[in-house]
């Protein structure tokens, strides 16, 4: 039947509640045995599911989810995107994401609202300001945009923010990304989820991996609490629960679990047009396009599977937020949450084959993978297809953390951990 896209219909469905629109992706019962079962509905997941049918022609695909798809930290997520990193091999990966995020809601034909509105990292010290001069001349070494400004320049850029000397820690200048910015986090989860359905992808939700079948050293499926499922090849990519995964294969991961909190305020006019980071101290925002600040927080230095944290880290960052701007002080904060993010020892992914055949791990994106899903997915999926790592991706193998070629990126993370 002919879909009728006017107005009228658009009135009809309101007044219907939705009762006529169709589901935008399948939801699907587990099946005997797949090619491939990527365990995690995140963006991550999603993505590489997408990219494994798309690219790689891969047709008989499950992602299965113990939740709800993007109900981990895909959503909870303060949505900042950049891809001004210190080394070659991180810069590079992100810069691969970055520009697949600039062609991703054509791809995917699904608005994932990309909005490029530029990112700043503050620097309040001479040493920040030094180590942010080395960052923008590393990122602009490999043609990524970045520069770095005065505390005059930043103010020109963002008339709210306080640049004067008697602030605790005054501002001296940033680094800026102009094509950074954010995007819609449910969006990004649900247009993998539908272009992947549309490849003939089973999307399993409420679907846990319990144990791991494994024989001769080779993954041969999954135990779940739908059922034994069987698996040429299974990808993880359960960010939170990264090291409970692999614990199921008898891997340990180099990996530390710990929540990751965020806030939003109540909506206002638009009053911030761009992303500000401080890792001094220790906040960041923007403004959605409801109108709400989204303010995250630094990590709770406890190890923790909880999706909550710890009310004083709350306040230690909501007293930073009014310290670079504080005509804040006033607004109210509506909700507050948290999310299990994997830190690894040098704050860089692990992407990688494992020691059991057919068993490949996508984790470890600690407080900054959201920025990276697209070019996650699409590394990885090149990485489960060939059962070697995409050229983007070597560099971010396990063995890493026994030969010592760690890649350290600290400085950049958006959140010290
Ligand atoms: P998820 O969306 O968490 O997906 C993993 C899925 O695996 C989950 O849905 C989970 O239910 C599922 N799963 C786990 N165990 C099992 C099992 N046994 N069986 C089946 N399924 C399982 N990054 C940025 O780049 N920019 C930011 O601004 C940013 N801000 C953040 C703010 C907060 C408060 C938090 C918590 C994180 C932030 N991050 C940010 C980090 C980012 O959210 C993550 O790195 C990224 O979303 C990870 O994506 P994912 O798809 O792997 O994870
Ligand atoms: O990695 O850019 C980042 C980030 C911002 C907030 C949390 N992580």
């Amino acid at each position: 039947m002919k879909k009728d896209y006017s107005v009228w219909s658009l009135f009809r469905q309101g007044l219907a509640h939705n009762e006529g629109w169709d589901p935008a992706w399948r939801s699907a019962d587990p099946k005997p045995s797949y090619d491939v079962v990527i365990v995690g509905g995140g963006g991550h997941g999603l993505a590489t599911a997408y990219y494994l049918a798309k690219v790689h022609g891969v047709r008989n695909i499950a992602v299965v989810e113990k939740g709800y798809l993007g109900g981990g930290n895909t959503a909870r997520n303060t949505t900042i995107v950049r891809s001004n990193y210190l080394w070659d091999e991180a810069a590079l990966l992100y810069e691969h994401a970055l520009k697949l995020w600039e062609g991703l809601t054509e791809d995917i034909n699904f608005n994932v609202m990309f909005s490029q509105r530029g990112v700043f990292n503050l620097g309040h010290t001479l040493q920040d300001m030094r180590d942010i001069e080395r960052r923008v001349n590393a990122n602009n070494l490999n043609g990524i945009d970045a520069m770095a400004l005065t505390a005059a320049e930043v103010k020109e850029r963002i008339p709210l923010i306080d640049i004067s000397k008697s602030a605790r820690y005054p501002i001296l200048g940033a680094s800026f990304q102009p094509r950074g910015g954010v995007a819609r986090h449910d969006a990004v989860a649900w247009g993998f989820a539908r272009a992947g359905s549309r490849y003939g992808v089973d999307i399993i939700e409420n679907c846990e991996v319990t144990a791991m079948d494994i024989a001769d050293g080779r993954i041969k499926g999954l135990l779940t609490s739908r059922g034994p499922i069987k698996a040429e090849k299974v990808g993880c990519v359960a960010a939170g629960h990264s090291s409970v995964l692999a614990r199921m294969a008898g891997i340990r991961m180099p990996i530390e679990s710990h929540p990751l909190q965020a806030f939003v305020s109540e909506s206002l006019k638009p009053v911030l047009h761009t992303v500000v980071m401080s890792n001094a101290v220790h906040g960041y925002l923007s403004q959605s396009d409801k109108g709400e600040l989204v303010i995250g927080a630094g990590i709770d230095h406890f190890n923790s599977y909880a999706q909550r944290g710890s009310p004083h880290v709350i306040e230690h960052t909501a007293a930073a937020i009014i310290e670079l701007f504080p005509m804040f002080s006033r607004v109210r904060m509506n909700r507050q949450w948290g999310g299990i993010v994997d830190t690894t020892p040098d704050a860089c992914p692990i992407i990688s084959k494992t020691k059991v055949r057919g068993l490949y791990f996508n984790c470890g994106w600690g407080t900054g993978g959201f920025k990276a899903t697209p070019g996650s997915g699409h590394v990885f999926a090149h990485t489960i297809a060939h059962d070697q790592p995409h050229p983007l991706n070597v560099a971010f193998d396990l063995n890493r953390f026994h030969t010592g070629h760690l890649i350290d990126e600290h400085g950049a993370a958006g959140v010290a951990h």
